[in-house]
């Protein structure tokens, strides 16, 4: 089974809107076909919608970086993933590691948001991975299996199949201490084991999982050529238009 490749840039709390739009401008027409890889960028709430606007008819996707699990109602700060999907936009990260350290979101928060964003129609990016403790303690499989156990309770096999799951070990996030393209695919395996088990093998065969942690232009296609690799999310190598464009160099 052959799986598109999935490149997502995860900016975080970055940019200005000037500055967005001036990345949405010197990428939009330069980056691959959709029909070879999704592209897409994870930026702040507040610029989606002109970068909505300003995308439009190009191949560039655009993924919200956290959504609330219901779509309306007396949730002072949060963003409703009605609305998110009302802009265009097509992914939405969630249980990002630095969302459930700083923000406490729990594997049952998480699995709420999958759904929300599912009945909306758009696609979770969901992120598990664990810290360097667990790792250095070689629990890092039933670490993960534990994450996206819990991540996708109760979805169908069809929802699962379509969705976008992402391995980030903690300690190689934004350390510039990237995991070695064997473990990320080792672990990425256990990702799809884990989906296997659950779902049997038809649905492991087609969802895709990523891998993420100081992934740059110079590893990306170290990653790309692992078996159980589909796609990286990237943060610090996404914020520049020209690092971003190369990290599709890949793409022949
Ligand atoms: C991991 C990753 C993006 P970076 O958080 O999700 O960031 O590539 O900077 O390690």
């Amino acid at each position: 089974m052959s799986r598109k490749p999935i490149i997502a840039g995860n900016w975080k709390m970055n940019k200005t809107l000037l500055e967005a739009q001036e990345f949405v401008d010197a990428v939009k027409d330069n980056i691959p076909s959709s029909e070879l890889v999704d592209t897409v960028i994870g930026a702040p709430a507040l610029f989606l919608a002109p970068m909505a606007y300003s995308s439009r008819g190009t191949d560039l996707k655009l993924s919200a970086q956290n959504s609330f699990w219901e779509n309306s109602g007396a949730f002072t700060g949060e963003n409703s993933p009605a609305a998110i999907a009302d802009l265009g936009v097509q992914y939405i990260i969630i249980g990002h590691s630095e969302r459930r350290e700083y923000f406490h979101e729990t594997d049952e928060d998480i699995n709420k948001k999958a759904k929300a964003i599912i009945a909306n129609g758009l696609t979770p990016i969901l992120c598990c991975g664990e810290t360097l403790e667990t790792f250095e303690a070689g629990k890092t499989a039933e670490w993960v299996e534990g994450q996206i156990t819990a991540g996708l309770k109760d979805l169908t096999p069809e929802q699962v199949s379509n969705l976008v799951i992402a391995y980030e070990p903690i300690w190689a996030i934004g350390t510039g201490k990237s995991a070695t393209s064997e473990i990320a695919d080792e672990t990425c395996g256990v990702v799809r084991a884990t989906v296997e088990k659950l779902y049997g093998s038809e649905v492991a065969d087609k969802v895709r999982i990523q891998y993420g942690g100081s992934v740059k232009p110079e590893n990306v296609d170290e990653y790309m050529s692992k078996e159980n690799i589909d796609g990286a999310l990237v943060g610090g190598a996404s914020l520049e238009a020209e690092s971003f464009l190369a990290l599709l160099n890949f793409v022949k």
